[in-house]
C-alpha cells in the first residue's frame, strides 16, 4: 500500500506509518533498550533492533516498519566514532580540517554495516507480507553538520562558518557522504528494504546558495545513482525546515514522496507540489495533546491532501513523552478513512 501511493496508485485509504515509530514513548522499547545497554550497541544487534523494528508494527499495525537504526552509523562506519550519552545526545570526534576528511575510511562501510542490512534480513522474514520495509540514511549535509559540530546544536554555526571559509574541503566531505549514503541505501535494498528515506533533518537552517549546493544537489546526485541502481525502490526525502524551497527541491531531485515537515501550508503544497506524493505532516505536538486533538488534526490534513497521492506521517518524530493511547487512537482513525477512486496517473 505504501509503495502504491508512492507510485501514485489510487489506495482505499492512506498508508500510514510515523517517523519515531519505534522509541522511548514505547515501554517495550525502553525494556529492550534496557536488555542492550548502549543505544549503538542496540543498532548494531541484528535481532534486538530487528525486535525494535517490529515493536510498533506488532502494536499498531502500521502499513510500514523503518528499519531500527541511526543515521550516525554512517559517520561511525566513515571512522568518526559516536558516542550516545546518555541525556546529553550524540557525541563524534569532530571533523575540523582537510586532515580529518582525507582520514575517513571508505573501504570498511559495508563490512562495519553489515548487522544493520542482518536486521533486515530478519524484519524481512517476520513483517507480514503486506507490510512494506522502509530503509534510511542521513543526508549529506546532515551528516557532515553532525561531523563538524562533534555532536547535535540547534544552529550548528560551527559547521555553517566551516562551509563557508572552507567550501573546497566541506565539498570533499560531502563528496564522500554521497558515496557513503548510496552504499548504505543500496545495501539496505539488496538486504530487503521496499523503500528508502533521505533525512536531511538540519536542510532549513541552510541561506538559498547553501541550500541549493549542499542539500539540493547531493540529494538529486544520490537519488539518480539509485533510481539507476533500483527502479523498482521509491524514494522519499525529508528536507526538514525547506520551507518554500520544497518546491525546488522537488524539481531538482527525482523523489517519489516527499515528506513535509508541520510549518508546511497544505494548501500551498497542493499548488507548488503537485508531481509527487507528499507524506505528513501531523505536528507531534498535536499527538501529545492526546487522541482527540490528533484525530481532529489528522482529518484536516486528510481532508487537505488525501485526494492525492498521499502518505500519512508526522511532520516530525513521535515524542518519547507521547502516551501509546493516543497513537492506537490515531492509527484507528486513519484506518477508518475511505478514499474515492482515483484515475491512474
Ligand atoms: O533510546 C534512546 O535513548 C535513543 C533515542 C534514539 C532513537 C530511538 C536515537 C538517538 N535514535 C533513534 C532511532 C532513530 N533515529 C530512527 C529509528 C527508526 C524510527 O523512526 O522509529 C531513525 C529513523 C532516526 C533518524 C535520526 N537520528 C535523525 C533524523 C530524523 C530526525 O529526528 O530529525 C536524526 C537527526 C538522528 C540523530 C539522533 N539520534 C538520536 C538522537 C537523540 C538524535 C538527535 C540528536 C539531536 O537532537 O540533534
Amino acid at each position: 500500500m505504501l509503495v502504491a501511493a508512492l507510485r501514485r496508485r489510487s489506495v482505499a485509504r492512506p498508508p500510514l506509518w510515523l517517523m519515531r515509530q519505534a522509541g522511548r514513548y514505547l515501554p517495550e522499547y525502553r525494556a529492550l533498550r534496557q536488555r542492550a545497554g548502549d543505544f549503538l550497541e542496540l543498532c548494531y544487534n541484528p535481532e534486538l533492533a530487528a525486535e525494535a523494528t517490529l515493536q510498533p508494527v506488532r502494536r499498531f499495525g502500521f502499513d510500514a516498519a523503518i528499519l531500527f537504526s541511526d543515521i550516525l552509523v554512517i559517520p561511525d562506519a566513515l571512522g568518526c566514532p559516536v558516542a550516545f550519552e546518555q541525556g546529553a545526545g550524540p557525541r563524534l570526534e569532530p571533523v575540523r580540517d582537510e586532515t580529518a576528511v582525507d582520514r575517513l575510511r571508505r573501504d570498511r562501510l559495508l563490512e562495519h554495516l553489515a548487522p544493520v542490512y542482518e536486521a533486515i534480513r530478519v524484519v524481512r522474514r517476520s513483517l507480514p507480507a503486506e507490510t512494506a520495509l522502509i530503509g534510511f540514511a542521513g543526508a549529506p549535509w546532515t551528516l557532515a553538520a553532525y561531523m563538524i559540530e562533534g555532536g547535535s546544536s540547534s544552529e550548528f554555526y560551527a559547521a555553517r562558518a566551516f562551509a563557508l571559509r572552507r567550501p573546497d574541503i566541506f565539498a570533499k566531505l560531502i563528496t564522500v557522504l554521497i558515496e557513503a549514503v548510496v552504499e548504505h541505501l543500496a545495501a539496505q535494498i539488496a538486504a530487503g528494504a521496499d523503500v528508502v528515506q533521505l533525512f536531511d533533518s538540519w536542510a532549513g537552517i541552510l541561506p538559498e546558495p547553501e541550500f541549493e549546493r549542499w542539500c539540493q544537489a547531493p540529494a538529486r546526485a544520490i537519488v539518480t545513482r539509485l533510481n539507476a541502481r533500483h527502479p523498482e525502490v521509491p524514494i522519499i526525502a525529508f528536507p526538514r525546515g525547506a520551507g518554500v524551497r520544497y518546491r525546488s527541491y522537488a524539481q531538482a531531485v527525482p523523489v517519489d514522496g516527499l515528506s513535509l515537515d508541520t510549518t508546511v501550508s497544505l494548501a500551498w503544497a497542493r499548488e507548488a507540489l503537485p508531481d509527487v506524493c507528499l507524506q505528513g505532516n501531523l505536528d507531534p505536538a498535536a499527538l501529545l495533546a492526546g487522541g482527540v486533538v490528533a484525530c481532529r488534526e489528522a482529518r484536516r490534513i486528510v481532508a487537505a491532501l488525501g485526494e492525492r497521492p498521499f502518505v500519512f506521517n508526522l511532520g516530525h518524530g513521535v515524542l518519547p513523552q507521547t502516551d501509546p493511547a493516543a497513537v492506537a487512537a490515531l492509527v484507528d482513525y486513519v484506518r477508518s478513512v475511505r478514499l474515492p477512486e482515483r484515475g491512474e496517473p
